[in-house]
């Protein structure tokens, strides 16, 4: 980029996100109004096959673009795109990340409408918003993929009972009123008494969502001489309906949601937040400006000091007795190290109330 006058609009006041490290990130959108786009393009309800397939293969897509995402989740109008722990994918700028993904979505929707719906002409253009949430580790990720996938077990089997009700006659507020209360296993005595339908024989792709991933496939890479098919096991974008609350099928994939590997300079790259993530451990680490003229005004022991080392102690000891969420301190030299507990909510965990500049202020070092 050219440097002009201008420039400074760029230094100054853009400013970039970038999502703190060693977090899962997860990537949500969602399409936006599409009670009214479903609608306009009289989709099945509750549940059509031919859309739900065609965000399927949208997602499908978006794995195969990017290969950073590691899994992802759909029901209905929205889908969840899981990024390891440890993905650098655009040094894990927010609105990059965000923005990809959700135009990439958007664009293979529009470009495939046509195969999943060759008699119905594209009306409107469908559009999705995005959020990115981080989570700090494998339980909290499980759990977010537990969260949708029980949203969508509960929303379709209402559903299911809502819409037979309205296709026998019942008007919608009749409809909902006969649900009203009622709990998982009264609905499934409605459907199989009122519409000889068993729950669990509705499709799993309604049932349980749509978990898309990389599997492992014999896939032909060449013919031999002889005519014969060369395979070789390749990473293949999947589709699949299964349980992810459990754990089996995670047992039988393990290298989807495997814990990143971390080098040692990786813990440089903590701390660019202004305000720290939840359920993260918090290091502020404390150094010494121009120690070195301070310790020669002072005329210090060379190379150690003892009774400045004990200061450093001393002084570390009265933070940690001012500060109960500090577990542990470390330090040597001129600086120190303090670990806040990961539930912390000091100052809400705003960075620059940390007690940091605390000490600056009061020991003029
Ligand atoms: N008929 C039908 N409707 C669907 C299907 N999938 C999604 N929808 C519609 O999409 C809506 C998705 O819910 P929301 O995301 O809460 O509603 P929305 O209108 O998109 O609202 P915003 O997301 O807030 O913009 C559902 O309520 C349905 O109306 C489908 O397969 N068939
Ligand atoms: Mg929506």
């Amino acid at each position: 980029m050219a440097n002009s006058e201008y420039e400074y609009v760029k230094r100054e006041f853009e400013f970039d996100r970038c999502l703190p490290p060693s977090n899962w990130i997860v990537v949500r959108i969602d399409g936006c109004h599409f009670h009214r786009f479903s609608k306009v393009h009289a989709f099945e309800k509750p549940n059509d096959e031919n859309a739900l397939r065609l965000m399927n293969a949208c997602a499908t897509a978006v794995l195969e673009k990017f290969p950073d995402i590691a899994f992802a989740y759909g029901v209905s109008d929205e889908y969840s795109f899981i990024f390891r722990e440890e993905t650098e994918f655009y040094h894990r700028r927010e609105s990059k990340i965000l923005s990809l993904c959700v135009s990439y979505f958007t664009s293979v929707y529009v470009m495939k409408w046509k195969d999943f719906f060759p008699n119905k002409e594209l009306k409107e253009p469908p559009y999705f918003d995005a959020r990115a949430v981080c989570y700090p580790n494998l339980k909290t990720i499980r759990d977010y993929l537990a969260w949708r996938q029980v949203d969508c077990h509960i929303n379709n089997q209402y559903n299911t009972c809502f819409w037979m009700l309205v296709k026998s006659g019942k008007s919608e507020q009749e409809a909902q009123l006969a649900l009203k209360g009622t709990f998982a296993k009264d609905k499934n005595e409605l459907l199989a008494k009122q519409f000889q339908i068993n729950y669990d024989d509705e499709l799993a792709m309604f049932r349980k969502g749509s978990s898309v991933y990389r599997e492992k496939v014999e896939t032909t890479v060449k013919i031999d001489d002889y005519g014969e098919p060369i395979k070789r096991p390749r990473l293949k974008v999947t589709v699949a309906h299964v349980d992810t609350i459990g754990t089996a099928f995670w047992e039988n994939h393990p290298h989807i949601l495997r814990e990143g590997k971390f080098m040692h300079g990786f813990v440089k790259k903590f701390g660019i937040n202004h305000i720290f993530s939840p359920c993260n451990w918090i290091i502020v680490r404390i150094i010494a400006c121009q120690f070195d003229q301070f310790s020669t005004i002072h005329s210090f022991d060379k190379p150690n000091d003892e009774t400045a080392l004990r200061l450093m102690n001393e002084s570390a000891s009265l933070m940690m007795e001012q500060y109960p969420d500090i577990v542990f301190g470390y330090g040597f030299s001129n600086e120190y190290s303090f670990v806040f507990h990961e539930k912390s909510e000091l100052y809400q965990r705003r960075e620059r109330v940390l007690p940091l500049h605390r000490i600056n202020a009061d020991t003029t070092l």
